[in-house]
């Protein structure tokens, strides 16, 4: 079935925030951020601003009722700066006024003297200083200084992955309005509705049952949108709160992309035991987090990076520790993959040293180190047997020896183009790692029509979330999808919602409105049987009939539905969904996080040239483990769009803070996605045919994050490819490979 929002899309019909019609007397905000990364505010002199024809209002950190306070996991991060800023970009001050134009007039007539502090922007030095947002974790399996011994080859290295822009097409934005008895009403651009509602509620000092927030959907979010949707929610309430007027903040680009924190950095240790036979012994890595200067999501990110350490590989001695490091950047975040990529490739690092070093294509070191049935992660659960069957079955459809020597022979008798091959399998735990937000509700309605309107805690970004929830009714009914409505995402109709995040969305609300269909079906079922005297278990609605004993009868779903309603019995469901057997003691790093694991596997063929540095991807071919995809064509499109901009974040995008802590690429001239020239020329996503059983909603496996963690191959074929012209060239593990470390590397000396 086709993405139900694709027709709006086409037809520019389908509601963004900045779609939603304003009230009359909407007045305008824009905030005045910090110049500096860190420094004690001596003075703000507001008055030139709040002197402006059309300014309304400017309110600061003195103005708000509540708690000046917005971190999520940790209590750390102020909405408004009050003595001190702590990275370019903290908001001080927010101008109400009653046009864009003139907020943002305003925002440059504010003056404020700060005098700097020191600023930190490198995660090590945090460290060493003892910047650290919550205590170190290690996760620990088997016994490294014992495995040592036992290995043949010992290699040792360093890496860095830097940050990623998020990059949504829709900027981050909220509206707030008015309502009666002082409650508001926040239209945001969020993956977290609660989230915002939270912490409005906390900080106006009001109870959560004041606060509506509404989400029609977002244009993308990539977990840019998990937690730092809320600060402009917020502030807009707050302006609200006061002003009892309708707020709208709707960030420029360049406003944007200064004030809200990425992926994070970070700069990784490692240690990699093999034995003679190139299995890996034991794994050591060090994590070093770049947090930024508050909590944020980091120490969830952290843990992902500790769960992924070893990707898809088994290795029965693991120590794997993480530190997250406060500095003076704004605050990291959520984004797709969730420190997961970062812990990966720390590994695929290691083994790439290791193959160079010894003269083997890195293949051959990953496939004999892949997970199988029962081998246990570092952190207590078995894996399943997916990662060789995706190897295996890549092999079988591409033949990856063939496309290796294809690579070779072309390498052997071209001078100035390189090619460069390598493999990506991954391994992806799909559950939020904090078991408790691992929960959802789905309200279902079903009018006397025989219409049914779905609403759940689901937010669509782009990822299909809402087709799928679609789907997930008309298949349980057996009814039209044009039946269907998908409602915006509201905490006044689904409270205490989890973000949509963590690839988690479709398999939890899905799996609460399964259930709530499930209900109100067997009450029609029942209906239906004490018409046609016989009992619930034989009847069946298929195609909008009824059939009982596998007879089609009279009966209709509209006239079943009549029927239910006029006997005065309930067409409606809220049902609530949790998910069975994950749990995790983190005082011994030990449990079973997990739903279950995504695998697959990876090839990426690139093509260097060797004069200017530049190069394409040539190929993406993978086989993806699906489970039993529900919907082919928004699974096939995640992966797509995933590959895409996991190539983008090892390759062309090139976050750049100066050493005072400022955005140098802060706009899309300095900053460099994949657009269409630049996406690989061909990509293969094969599903991995299986038809086992598992915790995903119809057996169709999370599928939103794991693709990104295919984009790492980019980087190691692209080092394949330049050792392919410069043998000698010593390339630090140093992501994103952008063309000019390319062109660096080709001609690190000795040249030719
Ligand atoms: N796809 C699109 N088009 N836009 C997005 O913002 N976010 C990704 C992924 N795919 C995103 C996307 C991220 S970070 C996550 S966690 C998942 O979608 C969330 O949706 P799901 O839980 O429904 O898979
Ligand atoms: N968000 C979160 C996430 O709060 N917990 C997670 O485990 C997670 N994983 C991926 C993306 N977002
Ligand atoms: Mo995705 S990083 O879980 O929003």
């Amino acid at each position: 079935m086709k993405n139900i929002d694709s027709y709006t899309h086409v037809r520019g019909e389908s509601v963004y925030l900045d779609d939603i019609p304003v009230v009359n007397g909407t007045l305008y905000a824009a905030v005045f951020d910090s110049p500096v990364a860190h420094g004690k505010i001596i003075s703000l002199d507001i008055n030139e601003a709040a002197g402006m024809p059309g300014v309304v209002r400017i309110f600061t950190a003195s103005d708000i009722p509540g708690e000046n306070q917005i971190g999520g996991i940790v209590p750390d991060e102020e909405l408004l700066a009050d003595s001190h800023v702590h990275f370019c970009g903290m908001p001080i001050a927010l101008v109400i006024a009653e046009s864009e134009e003139v907020a943002r007039a305003a925002v440059k007539k504010i003056k404020a003297v700060i005098e700097p502090l020191p600023v930190i922007t490198d995660p090590r030095e945090a460290k060493e200083k003892g910047e650290l947002i919550i205590p170190p974790r290690t996760f620990q399996i088997g016994n490294t200084t014992a495995a040592w011994k036992d290995c043949d080859h010992i290699f040792e290295g360093r890496t860095e992955t830097n940050g990623q822009e998020h990059l949504y097409i829709e900027t981050q934005g909220a509206y707030a309005v008015p309502q009666e008895h002082g409650a508001i009403r926040i239209y945001s651009s969020t993956q977290g509705p609660t989230a915002v509602q939270r912490t409005a509620a906390r900080v106006l000092g009001v109870a959560m049952n004041q606060i509506e927030v509404d989400t029609t959907r977002l244009g993308g979010g990539f977990g840019g949108k998990e937690d730092q949707a809320t600060t402009w929610g917020v502030l807009c309430a707050l302006a609200t709160f006061h002003l009892k007027k309708p707020v709208k903040y709707s960030l420029h680009r360049m406003e944007d992309m200064r004030m809200t924190g990425k992926r994070h950095p970070y700069s990784s240790d490692f240690k990699i035991g093999l034995n003679k036979g190139l299995k890996i012994i034991a794994y050591e890595a060090t994590f070093y987090q770049n947090a930024g200067a508050a909590a944020d999501l980091s120490p969830a990110v952290m843990e992902r990076t500790l769960f992924h350490c070893t990707n898809s590989y088994f290795v029965p001695h693991v120590k794997a520790t993480a530190y997250s490091c406060r500095t003076h950047l704004p605050p990291n975040t959520a984004f797709r993959g969730f420190g997961g990529p970062q812990g990966m490739f720390v590994i695929e690092a290691a083994i790439a040293k290791a193959a160079e070093q010894l003269h083997v294509p890195a293949s051959v070191i990953q496939q004999k180190n892949l997970l199988t049935t029962g081998d246990e992660f570092p952190y207590g659960q078995k894996a399943d047997s997916e990662a060789t069957e995706c190897w295996n079955r890549t092999d079988e459809l591409f033949d990856i020896q063939q496309l290796q020597q294809e690579v070779a022979s072309f390498n052997a008798s071209n001078k100035l183009y390189k090619k460069g091959i390598a493999l990506m399998p991954i391994c992806f735990g799909i559950s939020f790692t904090k078991t408790l937000m691992n929960q959802a509700r789905s309200l279902v309605h079903v009018y006397t029509d025989g219409s049914v309107g779905i609403s759940t805690g689901a937010v669509e970004m782009g990822q299909g979330v809402n087709t799928k929830m679609l789907q997930v009714a008309a298949k349980i009914f057996s009814v039209d999808p044009a039946r269907i409505k998908v409602n915006t995402t509201n905490t006044y109709r689904i409270t205490n919602t989890s973000p949509t995040a963590a690839s988690a969305a479709a398999d939890l609300n899905g799996k609460a409105t399964e259930i709530a269909c499930a209900t109100i079906l067997q009450r029609l079922k029942q209906v239906a049987a004490d018409e046609l005297k016989t009992s619930a278990d034989v009847i069946e609605i298929k195609n909008e009939t009824v059939y009982a004993n596998g007879k089609k009868t009279a009966w209709d779903w509209n006239k079943l539905v009549m029927s239910t309603y006029v006997k005065r019995i309930n067409l409606s469901e809220l049902a609530h969904y949790t998910p069975p057997g994950i749990h995790y003691d983190a005082t011994k790093e030990k449990g079973h996080p997990f739903s279950y694991h995504v695998y697959g596997t990876a090839i990426t063929t690139v093509t260097v040239d060797c004069l200017r540095g530049i190069y394409e991807v040539d190929s993406v071919k993978a086989v993806h483990d699906f489970g039993s995809s529900m919907n082919t064509m928004i699974d096939m499109g995640q992966c797509e769009g995933g590959i895409v901009q996991g190539i983008g974040w090892m390759t062309m995008e090139e976050l750049v803070y100066d050493k005072e802590g400022k955005l140098r690429s802060n706009a899309l001239s300095t900053y460099k996605v994949p657009d269409i020239y630049s996406v690989p020329k061909e990509i293969i996503v094969h599903p991995l045919a299986t038809e086992k059983d598992n915790l995903a909603i119809f057996r169709s496996k999370a599928v939103g994050e794991p693709p990104l963690m295919y984009g790492i191959g980019a980087y190691f074929a692209l080092r394949n490819a330049v050792k392919a012209f410069n043998p000698a060239a010593d390339i630090p593990y140093d992501a994103p490979m952008t063309p000019e470390k390319v062109l660096m590397s080709l001609y690190q000396t000795p040249v030719l």
